[in-house]
């Protein structure tokens, strides 16, 4: 038997459901509230499941009308649902793209570009210098053999360089190279004449820093054996050299020294960038500034190298990249090379 008062309440409880439901949707202002009002209108403990749940009771012909009218109510409710969603997702959308507005005419955040140490700077062009007049580039250690770095460079055993207080040991008879002249000898017993070859590398030496003098600096050593090699050469290579870095104008001068492992030596200076010539702090008052020594390569040193010196002579020099970083750069002192502070080292960018 059906109840038609039961009936007739589901009806319109589906009714008040429908309007109801309806309202509290179109009402609803994100997408987490229409979630909700999802599961309050169509989940599992909805007053729509529960009219449904009373279908059991009815008769097929009721259960037919009120299923049909539930299924109504579920679809306008569902409906209902979708259409907001869409609503609120446009409206959302939109909020982000206000929210989230992107100003591409913003300046960008900068990249810092790198760039080359002015001391690594003139160390790369000099060997390209060297290069282009017909060099090779050798490598030699920078920890070396006492034998290398002084005995057969023909330094007397008692010579003031080979002080502790001048060089670092490793051992009693292994040291920090304190020049690149150990590269003469490795070239020489590697080598055969002509030998036109340089050796660029850090030397080490215990020295009081100041304006013009650091512990670990830059060295290039050059040497070049053949017959009839004759200080004109020397000259003419170390002034070309120079020029080729500094430009024309720049004044080369030669004075006589003394080194154990040439004969005659001299040293290689260059007019003052500061002073022009007058003398100051960055020259130590002399107007020039000491670029390198120099010299013919001495035959006890020849002969060292397994080459006779009757039948080939050769010149050696040994200049400092540090200075020419000095002086092209016009910095009064050399220390600041090292010290990584970028202020300094970007004016050479
Ligand atoms: C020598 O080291 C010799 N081996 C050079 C040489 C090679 C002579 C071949 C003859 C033949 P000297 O100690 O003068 O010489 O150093 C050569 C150059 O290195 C100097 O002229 C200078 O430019 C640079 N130099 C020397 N000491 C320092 C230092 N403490 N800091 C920066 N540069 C230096």
């Amino acid at each position: 038997m059906t109840d038609d008062g039961a009936m007739a309440d589901a009806l319109a409880r589906l009714e008040d459901l429908r309007a109801g439901a309806i309202a509290t949707i179109s009402g609803t202002d994100s997408s987490a509230g229409l979630e909700e009002a999802r599961i309050r209108f169509t989940g599992k403990k909805s007053d729509l499941t529960a009219i449904m749940r009373v279908m059991g009771t009815l008769s097929p012909e009721d259960r037919k009308t009120l299923g049909a009218a539930a299924n109504s109510v579920k679809g306008a409710i569902e409906q209902a649902l979708e259409s907001r969603g869409a609503e609120l997702r446009a409206r959302e959308l939109e909020d982000r793209l206000e929210r989230e507005r992107l100003d591409v005419t913003l300046p960008g955040t900068p990249y810092a570009i790198g760039y080359r140490h002015p001391a690594m700077r003139t160390m790369r062009e000099l060997i390209r210098i060297f290069e282009q007049m017909g060099y090779s580039v050798y490598e030699g250690p920078e920890v070396e053999w006492d034998l290398y770095n002084f005995q057969l460079l023909n330094f007397p055993p008692d010579h003031p360089s080979r002080d502790l207080q001048d060089t670092f040991y490793v051992t009693d008879d292994m040291l920090l190279r304190t020049q690149t002249s150990p590269g003469q000898l490795r070239i020489m017993k590697e080598q055969r004449p002509p030998i036109r070859s340089i050796v660029p590398g850090m030397v080490y030496r215990d020295e009081a820093e100041d304006a013009t003098h650091l512990s670990e600096f830059f060295q290039i050593e050059g040497l070049a054996v053949d017959t009839n090699i004759t200080l004109g050469d020397l000259k003419g290579t170390l002034t070309e050299v120079v020029q080729r870095f500094f430009g024309r104008e720049r004044g080369v001068r030669f004075r006589p020294h003394y080194f154990p492992f040439t004969e005659p030596s001299a040293e290689i200076d260059i007019s003052c960038f500061a002073c022009g010539g007058a003398g100051c702090r960055s020259c130590g008052g002399e107007g020039w500034l000491e670029l390198g020594g120099a010299g013919m390569v001495h035959p006890v040193v020849l002969q060292n190298g397994g080459i006779d010196p009757d039948e080939y002579s050769g010149f050696a020099f040994g200049i400092g990249p540090d200075r020419f970083t000095m002086m092209r750069g016009h910095i009064t002192d050399v220390r600041l090379l090292r010290h990584g502070d970028l202020r300094f080292l970007r004016q050479f960018n």
